[in-house]
């Protein structure tokens, strides 16, 4: 599939923002160096004859500095301000200095450190969302306002579908009209049948006649959509409880799969968006939304580092297929601009 070279081509932002800031952190310093005293001068010589001794000088060119605190500093605050989150950004510094400390790099061999660290923090994380044999699975969509539950539901839905399971859908963010238009846009596109209530009408009743047709059509999915209002915590609290409790009348092993969706474009916000969320509901993934064109997707790596909740999916788009699982080496790189 070619789906990671379109997520490399949309983390622009991203890669850009992190990349350059590498690249200026050895170049800045190594363009000053002629003329600083504190550079150990038979260093470069003696890398610069190993390294073609052992026919490893790919890029002679490219500029080097010596890994000292300072560029670590610089290192630290670049991940801080690229949304990596300050705890993360100080373990990844102190891995990447461990054994490189002293010794002149590129920005080719520090993009690379980074993306090793970043990978071996998020590869326990990618995790695609479980399949299981009970009928019907249910995947309760939570998550703010705007973070993408809706689109998460209609591409996910198309792509259950196309992997032949049968789906229905809950549209039980009754909260606003749009959302269940939008969802019913998104059902007839996947092909999947979108169960819809009267504005403003109970959710979690919605929910159980849901959960009566999924069974009585023995679908594979159902997808429960939920409103967002997080700034109401008392009562969606109350909603997403009830909606627990009604389907759980049908099936106590429900729901099977509550997914948090994740706008990657709200930063930091995304960790205290897990946090309200995780005392609400029983979160058990998450779905990292808006990776195209945003400049924060180091959040993700905060994320991954903080909870270790299994990343299921990435949104790269608003398309159907703008969907896909998460694999951690294809997004290191692009997020270090490999
Ligand atoms: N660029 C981009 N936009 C997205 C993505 N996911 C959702 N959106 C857009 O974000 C907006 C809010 O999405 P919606 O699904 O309605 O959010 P909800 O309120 O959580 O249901 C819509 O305009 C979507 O098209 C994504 O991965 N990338
Ligand atoms: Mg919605």
């Amino acid at each position: 599939m070619s789906f990671f070279s379109k997520l490399r081509e949309r983390l622009t932002k991203s890669s850009s923002k992190i990349g350059a800031g590498l690249d200026d952190i050895v170049a800045e310093a190594a363009a000053a160096e002629p003329s600083a005293p504190s550079a150990p001068a038979p260093e470069p010589e003696r890398q610069g004859l190993m390294g073609r001794l052992l026919g490893r000088e790919t890029t002679p060119a490219e500029p080097r500095r010596e890994l000292d605190d300072a560029m670590l500093e610089e290192l630290e605050d670049m991940l801080i301000a690229a949304d990596m989150g300050t705890e993360t950004a100080l373990r990844v510094t102190a891995n990447i200095a461990e054994g490189r400390m002293g010794r002149r790099i590129g920005a080719t061999e520090l993009k690379q450190a980074l993306a090793d660290e970043i990978t071996r923090i998020m590869a326990p994380v990618a995790r695609p969302l479980p399949l299981y044999p009970k009928k019907p699975q249910v995947v309760l969509v939570v998550g703010v306002n705007g973070s993408g539950k809706t689109t998460t539901i209609g591409k996910l839905a198309s792509q259950l579908r196309a992997a032949g399971k049968t789906v229905v859908i809950a549209a039980c963010d009754t909260f606003r009209a749009a959302a269940v238009e939008q969802l019913q846009v998104w059902g007839s596109r996947a092909g999947v049948p979108v169960l819809v209530a009267p504005q403003g009408s109970d959710p979690a009743s919605l929910a159980y006649d849901a959960m009566v047709r999924a069974e009585a059509e023995s679908a594979d999915l159902l997808l429960i959509d939920t409103a967002g209002r997080l700034q109401n915590r008392a009562d969606l609290m109350e909603e997403l409880a009830k909606i627990v409790r009604v389907i759980r009348k049908k099936d106590e092993t429900a729901p099977h799969n509550t997914l948090l969706v994740l706008d990657a474009t709200t930063g930091q916000n995304a960790l205290s968006q897990v946090e309200a969320f995780r005392r609400m509901a029983d979160v058990s993934g998450l779905v990292m939304t808006k990776l195209d064109g945003t400049a924060r997707g180091g959040v993700l790596v905060a994320l991954a580092d903080s909870y270790g909740l299994p990343i299921h999916a990435i949104g790269v788009g608003e398309q159907i297929d703008d969907l896909d699982a998460f694999a951690p080496d294809e997004f290191a790189r692009a997020l270090v601009g490999l």
